[in-house]
């Protein structure tokens, strides 16, 4: 059948007719499906048998358009292809850090997989201050496999470029390009385009200051142009913690987690997951700000968040050195190749941090950590941290030399 929209009863009526289904459920069992997505792209469906939460899956389909946008803002539901391939490379480096793929129908742009129903987003319970002990490991060591695993150091040259020409997503990138790493910073932009930028009225000066500061505009336009030929491995592309999941912490700390949502899967340089994901742990310690009144409660949250950020780069950069260990090519096996390698990662993770932190303010795409703080002052307090974090990144990101420097800052600009 050719390209349709689901609906929550269509999807029902695709799973009954699916010759895959059955593996997943009893399709004599009485079926449950609900639609969940509450994400900027896509259709989202849970189906599960009535009384067996366990027998269930997850149908996940791109809709020819932005799904917080409408119709106004058209976007190839091709993404879902990015999603399959890019999800199955994860799978086969990382296993149980992402959702298990199931099938992927190209007519309906869909991809179905496991329902990870007892985990949550992460973006809300940590806006409530939950803890999550082993989540700057576990991401430190998801960016290390995946990345090293699709990049010509983990893999034959000619697979590399093979794998890597399946990952043209132009229309994805272009979001990023545009949302991530222009608009925000710039005042007026050239041949007719709009400016998206959505801002509180309250920080207009702080960002005037921003978008007049020639330094910081001269370094993301590098970081810019690194993210758009950069093809060192295949990058997540959208690691915020809107795009990792956990189940509730157990009495040790520890959850299950998970990271999802690929669909911005595409070759460019490893540091921009790495920015992207410690990033959104710096917003949530800005709006913290507003969240957690006593000053006791929120240094502590603020410490936990600087914590995973540290053990993240740690994993990272020992899980990294790990894999290098068994490099093939002579030329990349030598400790001062290795070691600069991660200092140019390390240096652009701080960059595309700065840009993440100053888009989820003024840009198009917020985040709730901000947009959830309902007093417009108490936000500007809270978006001026963001801003100013997110500048020093950028302007500090050519020149930092260890993680520590760059937590330094991080801890001045927004104390525990
Ligand atoms: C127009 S899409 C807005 C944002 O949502 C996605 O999750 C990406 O972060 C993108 O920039
Ligand atoms: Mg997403």
């Amino acid at each position: 059948m050719s390209y349709r929209i689901l609906d929550q009863h269509s999807a029902l009526e695709y799973i009954r007719s699916h010759p895959q289904a059955p593996e997943h459920l009893n399709l004599q069992a009485e079926l449950v499906g609900e639609e969940i997505g509450d994400g900027n792209l896509n259709r989202v469906f849970r189906v599960f048998e009535k009384g067996n939460r366990d027998r269930s899956l997850l149908l996940k389909q791109g809709i020819p358009y932005l799904r917080v946008a409408g119709e106004s803002w058209p976007l190839s539901p091709e993404r879902a292809r990015m999603e399959a391939q890019a999800l199955e490379q994860q799978y086969r480096l990382v296993g149980d850090l992402v959702p298990k793929p199931y099938w992927f129908d190209p007519e309906l742009a869909l991809n179905a997989m496991q329902d990870l129903w007892r985990h949550q987003v992460l973006r809300r319970p940590m806006v409530e201050r939950t803890r999550y002990a082993n989540l700057g490991e576990t991401i430190g060591r998801f960016l290390a496999l995946t990345l090293f695993g699709t990049s010509d150091f983990g893999m034959e040259p000619k697979a590399k470029k093979a794998l890597s020409g399946r990952f043209v997503n132009a229309e994805l990138c272009e979001i990023t390009e545009d949302l991530v790493l222009t608009e925000p910073f710039e005042p007026k932009l050239l041949g007719g385009k709009t400016n998206r930028n959505r801002f509180n009225p309250l920080i207009a000066d702080d960002l005037e200051r921003l978008q007049a500061d020639t330094e910081l505009r001269l370094e993301v336009a590098r970081l810019k142009h690194r993210f758009m030929s950069s093809a060192q491995a295949m990058l997540h592309g959208d690691l915020h913690t809107g795009s990792i999941m956990a189940t509730p912490p157990d009495a040790g700390g520890k959850a299950e987690i998970r990271v999802i949502d690929p669909e911005f899967a595409f070759y460019g340089p490893m540091g921009f997951d790495l920015g992207m994901f410690v990033a959104n742990l710096f917003l949530n310690a800005a709006a913290q700000q507003a969240h957690a009144p006593d000053p006791e409660e929120r240094g502590a949250y603020r410490k936990y968040l600087y914590t995973q950020a540290e053990r993240c780069w740690e994993t990272f950069e020992v899980e990294m050195r790990q894999q290098f260990a068994n490099v093939q090519d002579i030329s990349w096996s030598s400790k001062a190749f290795q070691d600069r390698f991660l200092l140019e990662t390390l240096q652009d993770a701080c960059g595309y941090a700065g840009c993440e932190m100053v888009r989820r303010t003024v840009g198009f795409a917020h985040v709730y950590d901000l947009e959830s703080i309902p007093n417009p002052e108490l936000r500007a307090e809270a978006e001026r941290l963001s801003l100013a974090l997110g500048q020093e990144l950028i302007k500090i990101s050519g020149k930092t030399s260890n993680f520590t420097e760059l937590m330094d800052l991080v801890r001045t600009t927004i104390p525990e």
